[in-house]
């Protein structure tokens, strides 16, 4: 297993749209099992594999207090989306950068599992929040980009600065 680095906006990479995966070989295997040791060790409650520069349609969840109900998702669709909740929301791409975001209160999500067996999760609250915000970076979406255009200005301002401080 090992922990696999994550882009930091405003990479140009996290705003690729992943392509669905073709086959679930023993590579996504290793890839989905790598990634969920990324986020546990964040921490975090989701990862999608564009933040780890994989631009296929992958991600891993774990919105439970106990940290053991992982959720692999592979080729998620969203078929239900209703209601409406605002969260402050964070990411693992976007450190130190908070604010709160309008969603669905309630998603149906359809995938596949690691056996290639068709799944569905319903989900509300907080574990819907995430899964629409993973389903967000493999459209090459971050949540940042859900703020007014002042916002988004002064966050890429306090990342540059960020950086060429750390540089
Ligand atoms: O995609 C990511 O960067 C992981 C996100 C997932 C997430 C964002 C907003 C709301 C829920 C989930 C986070 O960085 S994981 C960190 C976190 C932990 C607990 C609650 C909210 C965010
Ligand atoms: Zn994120």
């Amino acid at each position: 297993m090992s922990l696999l680095p994550i882009l930091r906006f405003p990479d140009p990479r996290l705003k690729k749209v992943a392509a669905p995966v073709a086959r679930i070989d023993d590579g996504i295997r290793r890839l989905a099992r790598d990634m969920a040791e990324t986020m546990y060790e964040a921490p975090g409650i989701g990862l999608a594999a564009t933040q780890v520069d994989v631009h296929l349609r992958l991600i891993v969840v774990d919105a439970s207090e106990t940290k053991d109900q992982l959720l692999v998702l592979i080729n998620p669709a969203i078929e239900v989306q209703e209601g409406s909740q605002k969260c402050e929301e964070g990411c693992l791409s976007v450190p130190g950068i908070y604010d709160r975001v309008e969603r669905a209160e309630h998603v149906v999500v359809r995938y596949l599992d690691l056996d290639g067996s068709e799944q569905t999760v319903d989900a509300s609250g907080l574990l819907a929040v995430c899964l629409q915000h993973e389903m967000d970076h493999l459209q090459g979406r971050v949540f940042v980009e859900h703020l007014s255009q002042l916002k988004q200005l002064r966050i890429r301002n306090k990342l540059a600065k960020q950086a060429r401080i750390t540089a």
